[in-house]
């Protein structure tokens, strides 16, 4: 039997509060998925009560995203912040990727199939990168509206990003009389590249060993990322996320 091992890829006890997640002494750090950006206001490390750290990420009209242009810093408004952390493994070894969120906030109208709709609340990503090629991303989004279990790409996909969405949670979360409570996940990343991508394009995924026979051959998930949008409806959208474990065992 095989002993579970769980990897923690962030549970954000390690980065000062109300700021962004940074902390440099630790080596600990998420980035933002856009060249020479080093900073947003969108995503703040919060503190909640009885000690637990978790991410804050809130977006609105306001929202401005930090840059260095030309070795100046300069503020731009920037609507839409995807935020990464590098944590680089292969999705057959540990396929599943668990953390928890609530949704404060849903983009008003808000409809991830339709370009002009599509933002979302909450939303996780991996992203799939060999040395050569585009990445393949897979973001699971808490919807508004849409129904779990669709899989479809991004409709404002542009080429640059290839990816796709799978909703696998839709409509207000669970409350009681503390508020919003958090929500646990697992994704098997591992099954969803196979349903999705390998299914897609077959011949690209597989190898031929020594002895003629065809194995699977999937790209490394270099690291895993969250988004939370609202610039397509020009409304405000607010979530939190927390624990972010990558794992050989399922907890089902
Ligand atoms: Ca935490
Ligand atoms: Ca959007």
């Amino acid at each position: 039997m095989l002993v579970a091992e769980d990897v923690v890829i962030d549970d954000f006890s390690l980065y000062p509060k109300d700021q962004f997640p940074k902390s440099e002494e630790k080596n600990e750090i998420w980035g933002i998925w856009s060249r020479n950006f080093f900073s947003t206001d969108q995503y703040k490390v919060r503190e909640e009560e009885g000690g637990n750290k978790y991410l804050e990420a809130y977006t609105d009209e306001r929202i401005k995203e930090k840059k260095i242009d030309e070795e100046e810093e300069v503020e731009m408004d920037v609507k839409v912040v995807r935020l990464v952390k590098k944590n680089k493994f292969e999705a057959q070894v540990t396929p599943y990727l668990r953390w928890k969120w609530r949704v404060h906030i849903f983009p008003t109208g808000s409809e991830e199939n339709v370009q002009y709709l599509n933002d979302t609340a909450a939303s996780v990503y991996v992203y799939f990168l060999r040395q050569v090629g585009s990445p393949k991303i897979i973001q699971y989004i808490w919807s508004r509206a849409l129904p779990v279990g669709s899989v479809f790409k991004n409709p404002s996909d542009n080429g640059d990003f290839p990816t796709y969405f799978k909703i696998i949670r839709s409509g207000p979360g669970p409350q009681d009389e503390k508020g919003l409570q958090w929500v646990q996940e697992e994704v098997n990343v591992y099954q969803d590249f196979i349903d999705i991508y390998v299914k897609e394009n077959p011949d690209i995924y597989y190898k031929t060993l020594a002895n003629s026979e065809k194995v699977l051959d999937l790209p490394p998930v270099m690291g895993i990322g969250v988004l939370t949008d609202a610039n397509n409806t020009a409304t405000e959208a607010k979530a939190d996320y927390d624990d972010f474990i990558r794992s050989d065992q399922s907890l089902h």
